[in-house]
């Protein structure tokens, strides 16, 4: 490559990486079941979600009332392993709780 492309009256332009994150968001839905307590889903969504107690009602009972609601919106990777967490936290507690990605 002509390293003078990459200047700018004698400025070096500084490129040390040139790899871009992808960035698409991804929405982590909670889906309501008959089974899972209202306690459990709000112990999940401030622990993993970090959410207020206040806000893990409020989506509680969105996903209740409504069978879905957000929990909220990551980047890929991160929304993955967000729904992992979950999904072994209510195995563990042996609830049918279930988490899906969408695209936000
Ligand atoms: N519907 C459950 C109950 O009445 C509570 C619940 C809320 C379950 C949200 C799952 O994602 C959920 N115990």
């Amino acid at each position: 490559m002509s390293s003078r492309q990459d200047e700018t009256d004698g400025a070096v332009k500084e490129r040390v990486k040139t790899e871009k994150k992808d960035p698409t968001l991804y929405k982590v839905i909670l889906l309501n079941d008959d089974y899972t307590t209202m306690e459990f889903v709000m112990h999940v969504l401030e622990t993993v979600f970090l959410k207020s107690p206040a806000e893990a009602y409020r989506i509680m009972m969105q996903v209740h009332l409504n069978g879905s609601g957000i929990a909220g919106v990551y980047p890929w990777e991160v929304a993955e392993t967000k729904v992992e967490t979950v999904t072994s936290m209510a195995r563990h507690a042996e609830y049918p709780l279930r988490a899906a990605i969408e695209e936000a």
